[in-house]
């Protein structure tokens, strides 16, 4: 069965003026669904193609089966993407990852200065993440496709660095895009939903 191209949780324009409609035409529209799309047709009659996206990434990251893996895990990592984001999102995290957050990094600021310097730190394309491990949180950052899905931690949130994902509102200010994400759009409604499932499931 084809991996399926889902929706956008939001309308494409509902992000504006922080993420504008046309980044999300070409974002979404275009780099998303290319990587979707080019999956499929990777995997259409051979061994990945009953499988589902998250055993897809794992198979073929074992199998360094570079190509599939690396429109797999553009596949998954976008789609974690647009929920990392939310039209009303930013302000603080509620609940148990409040505490979380509390204790890995002192308080909220302290999160966002280790997101920060691990978003502006990825050289080229990439990734920034917040994770939950059996050590509790962390921040990292991965390059290109790569995703934590394959490093043995849990994804909470993550941010796009690609300059894709923000050339056209940003143009190369990476750091505006960074601040105006943790400030505006953040989903910890989501995160602490991931949070909640990995505790549940350990
Ligand atoms: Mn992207």
């Amino acid at each position: 069965m084809p991996i399926e191209f889902k929706d956008l949780p939001y309308a494409a324009d509902a992000l504006e003026p922080h993420v504008s409609a046309e980044t999300l035409h070409y974002h979404y529209g275009k780099h998303h669904k290319s990587y979707v799309d080019k999956l499929n047709a990777a995997i259409a009659g051979g061994s990945y193609a009953d499988q589902g996206l998250e055993d897809i990434i794992r198979a073929a990251h074992a199998a360094s089966d570079t190509g599939i893996f690396n429109n797999a895990a553009q596949a998954w990592n976008h789609t974690f993407l647009w929920h990392s984001m939310a039209p009303s999102g930013g302000g603080d995290p509620a609940g148990p990852l409040a505490d979380a957050i509390k204790e890995k990094f002192g308080d909220l600021a302290g999160f966002q200065d280790e997101f920060r310097k691990a978003a502006l730190g990825q050289f080229g394309s990439g990734w920034a993440w917040l994770v939950q491990s059996k050590d509790g949180l962390d921040v990292v950052a991965t390059g290109n496709a790569d995703t934590p899905l394959v490093h043995g931690s849990v994804p909470l949130l993550t941010l796009d660095v690609w300059e894709h994902a923000y050339y056209l509102d940003y143009q190369n200010e990476r750091g505006k895009y960074v601040d105006t994400f943790l400030e505006e759009l953040v989903n910890w409604e989501f995160a602490q939903q991931n949070f909640q499932a990995d505790r549940a499931a350990s």
